[in-house]
């Protein structure tokens, strides 16, 4: 069978529903340390075909983060080394680049009659026997919330908190310039199914540890901002704060929350390498900076790892962050 590919068509064809059509065995595939986006569509989307009498399992190659243990089912997704067959459908959701599966990908096709690819990512590699890639969606959980709708699943509490979160996540809080008018719409309608905005709100941004504040303060006093005030980052040695602080704090917010930013950039360093996040305000493409190190992503949100030391890997990626930013001041 040749490759389907649905390009930016908010609304799933036949070919895209055509998998979830009987029943069987569905594997729920995630990627590399899943974030929200990730699990709440994989795991809207598998308790919605487990209502219609699917057996589902959910796994990939990293546990879930304890910051997201309040998504419903989460205590299904397990961490997964190998995979037992026959499985009759293998989705993978918001996952651009399948090497970001570790080898899982390659053993799913192996054990899976189908893979489903369903993302919102522009650099998606379209890996999957079934492509739908629909970059107009701010999230992943915008275009699973049409998939449920199109096959007319019910939308559970249970289903409507992920895809409520997963939204809510990749838009900032519904902040960010990917949110549209549809993206209301729909979290409209997952509110009147049951998420509850202040219990993800507050599971998300209200759980801080008691020495939390603490230590966000000693890594906001890295932060450092250009004579132009264009660019602002955060390096991070290893050590100098916890990483359960780093995994929970979003710290990239910081500098990109300077008025004069257009650019902003974490720089953490671990075993070695220099994981890399980047975030713009919408007149530099970041994806493109990220792209220059392999890494991928968003237009306003990107990220890559850079081999360090920390020192020598800023340097590089401040550098080009510099041409990207100047460049969009002569365009
Ligand atoms: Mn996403």
């Amino acid at each position: 069978m040749s490759p389907i590919v649905e390009h930016s068509t908010p609304v799933p064809s036949a070919a895209v529903l055509g998998p979830f059509g009987g029943g069987g065995h569905a594997l729920m595939l995630g990627h590399v340390h899943p974030d929200a986006d990730v699990l709440g569509t994989l795991l809207a989307l598998g308790l919605a075909l487990e209502g219609r009498g699917w057996t589902v399992t959910y796994g990939g190659p990293h546990p879930a983060p304890a910051l997201l243990a309040f998504l419903p089912g989460v205590e299904r997704y397990r961490t997964l080394t190998m995979l037992d067959g026959p499985i009759d459908v293998v989705v993978l959701t918001d996952c651009p680049n399948p090497q970001r599966t570790e080898g899982l990908i390659e053993q799913a096709r192996r054990v899976g009659k189908l893979i489903v690819n369903i993302d919102h990512h522009p650099d998606n590699r379209r890996y999957g026997d079934v492509n739908w890639v629909d970059t107009s969606a701010a999230a992943t959980g915008e275009m699973i919330y049409e998939l449920l709708t199109a096959l007319g699943a019910p939308l559970t509490p249970a289903v409507a908190t992920n895809l409520f979160t997963a939204i809510h996540t990749d838009t900032g809080s519904f902040r960010y310039s990917n949110v549209t008018p549809r993206t209301f719409a729909i979290a409209a309608a997952l509110v009147a199914a049951g998420a509850r905005p202040e219990v993800v709100s507050e599971s998300l941004y209200e759980r801080r540890a008691p020495d939390a504040l603490r230590w966000l303060g000693e890594a906001l006093t890295r932060v450092e901002i250009s004579e132009d005030g264009r660019l602002g980052w955060l390096a991070l040695p290893t050590g100098l704060v916890p990483e359960r602080i780093v995994e929970s704090e979003e710290l990239v917010n910081y500098p990109r929350s300077v008025a004069s930013v257009r650019v902003a950039c974490l720089l953490r360093e671990r075993d070695g390498e220099v994981k890399v996040s980047l975030r713009g305000k919408g007149d530099v493409d970041v994806q493109k900076i990220a792209a220059q190190f392999g890494g991928g992503g968003h237009v306003n949100a990107a990220g890559c790892t850079v081999i360090g030391p920390l020192p020598e890997a800023t340097r590089v990626v401040l550098a080009a962050v510099r041409r990207a930013v100047d460049g969009s001041r002569m365009s």
